[in-house]
C-alpha cells in the first residue's frame, strides 16, 4: 500500500475525458517519396514547366560552383553549397507567389535567388558583412538564418498575422533534416497547426548535419511523419525530381492559401558536396555513398525526360550553358570588387547602449584588428 493509501487520501483519478480529435490516416505521408520524372506521369509534365526548370537547375548548379571558387579566392568568407539540392531549391521557390514570403537557411541562397534576388546581393551574409544585403520587406525573403530552425517560428508569425489582417500571403520556411531536432521546430509546427497557419514547412531531408547522419538525428519514421503529431498533413517527396518538388509545393501552397492550414513536407535528397567550404566530408562518408546519388541529379532528371520528347538539342544546351556561364561572370567580377567592410560595424547596430561584455569583444577585436594591420605594415 502506498503512503497515501495508508492515509485514505488516495482516489485513483477517473479517465479522462480523451477523445480523438482528428483522423490521423488522411496526415501520414506515402511510404515512398512521391515521384515524377522517370515515371509514366512524367509524360503529363507541363513543357513550358520543363524547360523552365532545366534552366534555372543549371544556373543554380553553376551559382554554386562559382561560390565555392569564391571562398577558394578569398572573396567570400564561407558557402554552403547546395548542389544536389538544386530541385529543392528552386522548384520550392518557384511555386510561391509575388506577394508571398520566403524564410530561408544559410543554404537557401538558390531559393532566394530564384525568386528573383540579386545574386550579389544573396551573398552578403557569407561574405562576413553585418547586415542582410537587401530589404527583406521588398523581395519578401526573410535574412538567411544561421540559428538553426529559428526562421521556422517567424514564418508562423508573418503568416498568422497575414491571415487575421487578411492579406493573401503563405509563407514557406525552409530548414534542414538536422534543425527538425531544435525546440523553434516543434513550437513554430505546433502555432502552425492550432492557428491552422498559411504556412508551407519544407525539410531538405540531405542526409547529413555537418557529419550527423540522419540515423543518429531521430528514430521517426520519416521526417515527414512528424506533421501527424501536430495535427498537419506531411507529405513525403523525392528532393531531386524538380517536377514532383513543384508539384507538391504547390498543392501545399495553394492549401494554404485557400485556408487550409500548415503541411510539413520532407524532401529526400544529398548534399553531394562538404557541409560548407571549412568542412571535410571524408571523415564521415564513403565518396561510393556519393557516387551512387550522381545517377540521380537532379539536372540529368529533367534532361532525361526534355531528350526523350525532343526538346533539348545541341542549340538548347548552348542558349542555357551561356545564360549560366552570364550570371557566373557577372557574379564573379561584382564579388572581385572590393567590398568596404570594417569588422567593428558588427557591434554598431546591436544595441543603443553597448553592455559591458560587448565593449569588451570590440575593444579585443579592435586590438586585433590593430595588430593585424601592424603585422601587415612591418611586411610590407
Ligand atoms: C541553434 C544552432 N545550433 C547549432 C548550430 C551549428 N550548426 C550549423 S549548421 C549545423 C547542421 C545543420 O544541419 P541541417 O539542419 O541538416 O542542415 P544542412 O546544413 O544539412 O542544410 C549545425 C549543428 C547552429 N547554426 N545553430
Amino acid at each position: 500500500m502506498t503512503v497515501m493509501e495508508q492515509r485514505g487520501a488516495y482516489r485513483p483519478a477517473p479517465p479522462p475525458a480523451w477523445q480523438l480529435r482528428t483522423d490521423p490516416a488522411p496526415l501520414l505521408p506515402d511510404a515512398e517519396p512521391y515521384r515524377v520524372l522517370g515515371t509514366d506521369a512524367a509524360r503529363k509534365a507541363d513543357q513550358e514547366l520543363l524547360l523552365c526548370l532545366h534552366g534555372e537547375l543549371v544556373r543554380g548548379r553553376r551559382y554554386n560552383t562559382q561560390a565555392t571558387a569564391l571562398t577558394k579566392q578569398g572573396r567570400l568568407a564561407v558557402y554552403p553549397s547546395s548542389t544536389g539540392q538544386e530541385a529543392c531549391e528552386i522548384a520550392a521557390a518557384l511555386a510561391l507567389r509575388e506577394q508571398d514570403w520566403l524564410f530561408p537557411s544559410y543554404r537557401d541562397t538558390l531559393a532566394a535567388v530564384a525568386r528573383g534576388l540579386d545574386p550579389v546581393a544573396a551573398l552578403t551574409l557569407l561574405r562576413g558583412d553585418w547586415h542582410t544585403g537587401y530589404d527583406p520587406r521588398e523581395h519578401r525573403i526573410a535574412p538567411l538564418c544561421t540559428p538553426l530552425a529559428t526562421q521556422l517560428p517567424h514564418a508562423v508569425g508573418l503568416a498568422h498575422a497575414a491571415r487575421l489582417k487578411g492579406d493573401d500571403v503563405v509563407a514557406l520556411a525552409m530548414v534542414g533534416d538536422g534543425g527538425t531536432s531544435e525546440g523553434d521546430f516543434h513550437e513554430a509546427l505546433n502555432f502552425a497547426a492550432v492557428w491552422q497557419a498559411p504556412v508551407v514547412f519544407l525539410v531538405q531531408n540531405n542526409g547529413f548535419a555537418i557529419s550527423v547522419p540522419l540515423a543518429k538525428q531521430t528514430a521517426a519514421p520519416s521526417l515527414a511523419h512528424k506533421a501527424v503529431g501536430y495535427g498537419m498533413p506531411g507529405r513525403l517527396v523525392d528532393g531531386n525530381d524538380a517536377v514532383a518538388v513543384h508539384e507538391v509545393l504547390s498543392e501545399a501552397v495553394h492549401r494554404a492559401r485557400e485556408g487550409g492550414g500548415p503541411t510539413l513536407i520532407e524532401a529526400v535528397t544529398y548534399r553531394m558536396e562538404a557541409h560548407t567550404n571549412a568542412d571535410d566530408a571524408t571523415r564521415y562518408r564513403h565518396d561510393a555513398e556519393v557516387e551512387a546519388w550522381q545517377d540521380h541529379d537532379p539536372i540529368l532528371l529533367v534532361e532525361r525526360e526534355l531528350t526523350e520528347r525532343g526538346l533539348l538539342d545541341e542549340d538548347r544546351r548552348r542558349t542555357v550553358r551561356d545564360d549560366a556561364e552570364a550570371m557566373a561572370a557577372d557574379l564573379r567580377s561584382r564579388m572581385n570588387q572590393e567590398p568596404a567592410l570594417d569588422p567593428m560595424d558588427l557591434f554598431t547596430h546591436v544595441y543603443a547602449e553597448q553592455t559591458t561584455q560587448l565593449r569588451e569583444q570590440a575593444a579585443q577585436l579592435r586590438a586585433e584588428l590593430a595588430a593585424e594591420n601592424e603585422a601587415d605594415g612591418a611586411g610590407a
